[in-house]
C-alpha cells in the first residue's frame, strides 16, 4: 500500500537551527532522508550548502552518525565505510545482525562533474550504499556558478546573458541523464523525488534503503536565491517542474522503468521558466526551444516506459 502523509514519522533527525536559505529545497530532502534513515545509518557528505550550514561547529543539525568528506569522494568514502562494516562484522567486531544503511550525499556539482568518477566507481563495483543527489541545477554554495546539470537558458554567475550569450548559456545543450547513468551501470535501482510529493520521496527513499546494492536518488531542489525565486515558492516551483514535464517522478528497478506521477496533460513550460527571475530574459525564441527540449525528453521516458505516461502540451 502507498504511504500516505500520516505514515511518515513525526519524529526529526534533522534539527532546526541550521543555517539554510528560507525555503531551500534541500532542507525538506535531508529532512526526510534523516528520517527515513532514523538510528540505523551513516551519512557521508559531500561539501556544499547543506554541508556548511548544517554544521557550524560546534553545533551539527544532524541526528544521525555523519561524516564530513571533501567536495569529490562522498561515493569513495560511503565506500568505506561499507566495506569497513563488512570486515567488522566478519570479525565479529560488530553484531552481524546489526543493520547499518551507508548513504552519500552531494549536490549536482559534486556528482555530475567533480564526485561523477567515485560514483561510477562506487556503483561498479556494487557497494550496498544510497547515494543521493540534491540537485539545485548549480554550484550554489560558492556563489551559483553553472554545473553540468544546469539546464539550457539558465541565469548563472558564470553563463550570465548579454550579447554573446543571450540565453545566458553557449550552446544549445541537453543536460547529463542521470537515469541512463543508473542503466549503464546495471544498478538494482534508480528514482527521482520532488518536495512537492512528500510521500512519494518518502516512499522512494525508504525503498532504497531496503534493497541489497549500489541505489542512486535524484532529487530536485530548488535553491530560492540561485532560482530566484520567492522563499515561498519552493513546492509551487516543484510541482510546475512535474505538471509541465521539466521534471519527470520516476523510478527503475530491476531493468524496469516506471513513472510514479503520471500528467496526462501537460501545462506550457513558459509556466514554469516565467516564475524564477534566472530564466527572465528569455525570449519567445529561447522559450520555444526549451519546449522542444522538453517535449524530446517527454517522448524518450514514454518510449522507455512504453506507454504514453506522460501526455502532450494543453494549451
Ligand atoms: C576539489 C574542490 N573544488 C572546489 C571546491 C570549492 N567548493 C566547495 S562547495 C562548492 C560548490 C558545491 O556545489 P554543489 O555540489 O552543486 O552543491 P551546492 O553548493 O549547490 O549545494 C565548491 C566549488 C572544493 N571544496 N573542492
Amino acid at each position: 500500500m502507498p504511504i500516505r502523509i500520516w505514515d511518515i514519522p513525526r519524529q526529526e533527525y534533522f534539527y532546526s537551527g541550521h543555517r539554510l536559505c528560507p525555503g531551500c529545497g534541500a532542507g525538506i530532502i535531508m529532512r526526510h532522508l534523516a528520517k527515513a534513515l532514523g538510528g540505523r545509518g551513516i551519512i557521508s557528505h559531500a561539501t556544499g550548502c547543506v554541508e556548511v550550514s548544517t554544521t557550524y561547529y560546534p553545533e551539527s543539525s544532524w541526528g544521525v552518525p555523519w561524516i564530513h568528506v571533501a567536495f569529490e569522494n562522498a561515493a569513495a568514502v560511503a565506500s568505506g565505510i561499507e566495506a569497513a562494516y563488512k570486515v567488522l562484522k566478519r570479525k565479529g567486531i560488530v553484531d552481524s545482525e546489526k543493520e547499518v544503511r551507508v548513504v552519500a550525499v552531494a549536490g549536482d556539482g559534486g556528482t555530475f562533474d567533480i564526485g561523477f568518477q567515485a560514483l561510477s566507481g562506487m556503483l561498479e563495483r556494487g557497494h550496498d550504499v544510497l547515494y543521493l543527489v540534491y540537485d539545485n541545477e548549480a554550484y550554489m554554495n560558492t556563489g551559483i556558478q553553472r554545473s553540468g546539470s544546469t539546464p539550457f537558458g539558465a541565469w548563472t554567475t558564470t553563463t550570465p546573458p548579454g550579447k554573446n550569450w543571450p540565453y545566458g548559456e553557449w550552446r544549445y545543450k541537453i543536460r547529463k541523464d542521470l537515469l541512463l547513468v543508473a542503466m549503464a551501470h546495471n544498478i538494482p535501482y534508480y528514482a527521482t523525488i520532488n518536495p512537492a510529493y512528500i510521500t512519494d520521496l518518502y516512499e522512494k527513499i525508504l525503498k532504497a534503503l531496503s534493497i541489497r546494492g549500489p541505489k542512486l536518488i535524484h532529487a530536485f531542489s530548488p535553491c530560492t536565491p540561485g532560482w530566484r525565486i520567492n522563499d515561498d515558492d519552493t513546492i509551487r516551483v516543484s510541482r510546475l517542474a512535474v505538471q509541465t514535464g521539466v521534471w519527470i517522478n520516476l523510478e527503475y528497478e530491476n531493468g524496469v522503468v516506471r513513472v510514479t506521477t503520471p500528467v496526462p496533460r501537460r501545462k506550457p513550460v513558459e509556466e514554469y521558466l516565467m516564475i524564477q527571475g534566472r530564466f527572465r530574459h528569455l525570449d519567445r525564441k529561447a522559450i520555444e526551444l526549451i519546449q522542444k527540449q522538453v517535449d524530446e525528453y517527454v517522448e524518450r521516458i514514454n518510449r522507455l516506459v512504453g506507454r504514453e505516461v506522460i501526455g502532450p502540451v494543453e494549451r
